[in-house]
């Protein structure tokens, strides 16, 4: 399939679009590298050195004889997108380009602000694209868990079924969500929602949970195709944050009574979702949800299995409660519907013991770009 791939040179788009180009898939990137400046804004940066976007397709041309197009444009300029969509004419669009982090849009009026113009603005130019140069395209779109919140009862993949004084519908599942961030996921949704509603196209959204691990058989061939490892207060998360903070001696950042429950996916889970999901396209004027994650964990159980797993290897390593920045609840009921993505093949990588290794190694072999000034999370909700 042409596939493009808007984000492409993020922490999931990246291991995506070498994923895609090793299945023999003909890959485009879009992106503005904007992740790369907010780095800089914050004064930190990947674990793992990563090589420029150039070098990085240059390095997979020379070890596989694969050319990727690269197209260096923001979503937000109408024109930009046009002319990559009159050029490309893709058959499948994998969008990631948005800003995804929840601390980020917190900071505050002016980052809430950006957050929600670059996600939505980006994704109305999308489907208005598609819209004018690609209407039977299917948008494969990263949403996120978030959307719904912590509900008091099971979450469905979507949409929930609802009987309201003796009548019956389906509707989208009702959203609670715990930031402006991944609020923009929300309108995000009912945007495209009613594109597909009233222009027919094709959509699936998926409502990832939280990505862990950073290493695929195609980003580890070369140290110049390796992935970005995010540790810092504001994009790291929760299983590699901790895994950043053992191998540096920081006590274990559980935010409060740690009962946060939430889905996590292997990063090897996220390229194959993503191609399954390419593979077989929702029908015209359909918006599919599926929710892409494999297990459910709290961060407590999370940073009690890291503890154990650097123990083993001969680290010295402390949990702390830390007073939670966020907003939200500390224990709760979750239980998330997860079964789409295994109906069209999906073989997950459920968490290991090896995989904390893997993460905790690869940690340790750049402990010294690892500044534990960046760990505390300073952002606050409130
Ligand atoms: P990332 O920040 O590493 O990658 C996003 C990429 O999009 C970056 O390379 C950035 O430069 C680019 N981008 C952002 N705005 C753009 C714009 N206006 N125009 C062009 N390019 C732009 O993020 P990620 O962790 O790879 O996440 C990818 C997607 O998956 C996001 O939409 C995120 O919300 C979603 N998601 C991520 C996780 C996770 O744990 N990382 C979990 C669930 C959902
Ligand atoms: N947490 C800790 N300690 C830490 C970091 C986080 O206890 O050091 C807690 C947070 O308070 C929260 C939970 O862990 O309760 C998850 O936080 P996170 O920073 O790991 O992830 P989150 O902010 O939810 O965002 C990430 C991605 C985002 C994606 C989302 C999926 O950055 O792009 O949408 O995961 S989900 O959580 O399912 O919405």
């Amino acid at each position: 399939m042409r596939i493009l791939v808007l984000g492409g040179d993020g922490f999931c788009g990246w291991p995506t679009v070498l994923h895609l180009a090793t299945r023999g898939h003909t890959v485009a990137i879009v992106d503005n590298l904007i992740r790369r400046q907010w780095d800089i804004e914050l004064g930190t940066h990947s674990i793992t050195p990563i090589a420029p976007i150039t070098e990085r397709i240059a390095t997979w041309q020379a070890l596989t004889g694969q050319a990727i197009p690269f197209y260096d444009g923001d979503l937000q300029d109408y024109d930009f997108v046009s002319k990559v969509f009159r050029e490309f004419q893709p058959e499948s669009i994998v969008h990631f380009a948005e800003q995804r982090s929840a601390p980020y849009s917190m900071i505050d009026r002016a980052h809430a602000v950006f957050t929600q113009v670059n996600n939505i603005v980006g994704t109305l130019n999308v489907l208005y694209a598609i819209r004018e140069f690609t209407p039977d395209a299917h948008l494969v779109k990263l949403g996120t868990m978030g959307e719904y919140g912590t509900p008091n009862i099971d979450i469905e993949e979507g949409y929930l079924e609802i009987e309201h004084n003796g009548r019956r519908d389906v509707m989208i599942y009702p959203k609670n969500p715990p930031s402006f961030y991944h609020l923009s996921k929300v309108h995000d949704s009912h945007n495209i929602f009613f594109a597909c509603r009233i222009w027919g196209l094709r959509a699936t959204d998926l409502n990832q949970g939280i990505v862990y691990n950073v290493v695929t058989d195609e980003c580890e061939r070369d140290a110049r195709l390796w992935n970005r490892y995010d540790y810092d207060g504001v994009f790291g998360t929760a299983l590699n944050r901790f895994c950043a903070e053992a191998v540096s001696g920081y006590p274990l950042t559980v935010h409060g009574k740690g009962g946060q429950t939430r889905g996590f996916i292997d990063i090897r889970d996220t390229v194959r979702c993503i191609e399954l999901a390419a593979l077989n396209p929702a029908e015209p004027g359909e918006m599919r949800v599926y929710n892409q994650f494999t297990e459910q964990w709290s961060v407590l159980q999370l940073a009690e299995l890291v503890q154990r797993v650097a123990r083993e290897m001969g680290m010295a390593v402390e949990m702390s409660h830390v007073e939670n920045p966020r907003v939200e609840r500390e224990e709760h009921y979750y239980q998330a519907k997860h079964t789409k993505l295994i109906d069209l093949g999906l073989e997950p990588h459920l968490l290991t013991d090896e995989t904390i290794r893997v993460l905790l190694e690869k940690a340790a072999a750049h402990r010294d770009r690892i500044n534990t000034a960046d760990f505390p999370a300073l952002v606050r909700w409130k």
